[in-house]
């Protein structure tokens, strides 16, 4: 949705071929996810003409609560029967056990992707029983640097290319993408770019990805994670981007350190 949304704003630039490209693309430049792996990454499901389609990603933070991208549910605030969650699920619609949400959160500065705060919280209507397959997600402290060497993957459903659905048996992916700071990513934005006064990428904001190794449509919403000492931590949520996979234009990921306070306020 948003990128196409995005190709259409000419101000942006962006010059990249629509290309099938020769770099492997998956999630993009993805490989499959071993079952047990990320096992707090969630389906949000709506009720559209296929009903419980899968629209985005999410992460599991806490028995009762997701984390997922505002886009996702905007204005949907009050209507939650709209929207369904799905744990961790190996192949999507497979086994469905659909969990029905008692709240919508959105982050009160959220007004679209491209000023940040896309973030929102769901409270699930019971909590959910922790397994060997179903886990939460540690969230960082608001101190903590994710720097460009940390291992940080992105995971989920979404599409392998640019307009390229994943398609059956619909198996979860998983791809390593690099950190990149704002500022370094809003200059990777102003290259090849018409309009090159004004920040792009906010600070409020995290990039992530290179050439070939990106997330994509359907992605949206899931969680960004970084190995730092043995434990996974969630660096970012997967918000918006410019195509997937290109030169020059990284995934752009909610900074969850500037939300964290935020969220534990909400989910005590
Ligand atoms: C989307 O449309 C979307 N390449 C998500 C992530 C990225 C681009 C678009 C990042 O939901």
């Amino acid at each position: 949705m948003f990128c196409l949304l995005l190709l259409m704003l000419p101000h942006l630039g962006n010059s990249v071929p629509i290309v099938q490209d020769e770099r492997g693309a998956k999630i993009v430049g993805s490989n499959e996810a071993k079952e047990g792996e990320w096992p707090w990454q969630v389906s949000l499901r709506k009720n559209l003409e296929d009903p419980w389609k899968h629209i985005c990603g999410g992460s599991l933070i806490h028995p009762s609560w997701i984390l997922t991208a505002a886009h996702c549910v905007e204005g949907d605030k009050n209507d939650t029967s709209k929207y369904m969650i799905q744990l961790r699920q190996q192949n999507l619609y497979k086994d469905d056990h659909l969990v029905p949400l008692e709240k919508i959160i959105i982050h009160p500065n959220y007004t679209n992707v491209f000023e940040g705060f896309d973030l929102a919280l769901l409270k699930l209507q019971s909590p959910v029983q922790l397994t060997k397959t179903i886990q939460t997600i540690t969230l960082p402290e608001a101190s903590q640097i994710f720097t460009p060497d940390m291992e940080c993957w992105v995971t989920g459903w979404g599409d392998i290319a640019f307009g390229v659905h994943l398609p059956p048996p619909y198996t979860l992916r998983k791809v390593q993408v690099s950190l990149m700071d704002a500022l370094t990513c809003d200059r990777e934005y102003h290259q090849r770019s018409v309009l090159s006064a004004g920040r792009i990428i906010f600070d409020n904001m995290i990039c992530a990805g290179e050439t070939g190794k990106d997330s994509c449509q359907g992605d949206s919403g899931g969680a960004l994670v970084c190995d730092v000492q043995n434990t996974w931590l969630q660096a970012g949520i997967v918000s918006w981007g410019i195509d997937c996979g290109a030169p020059h234009r990284p995934g752009v990921y909610t900074r969850v350190t500037n939300f964290v306070d935020w969220i534990s306020q909400h989910i005590q």
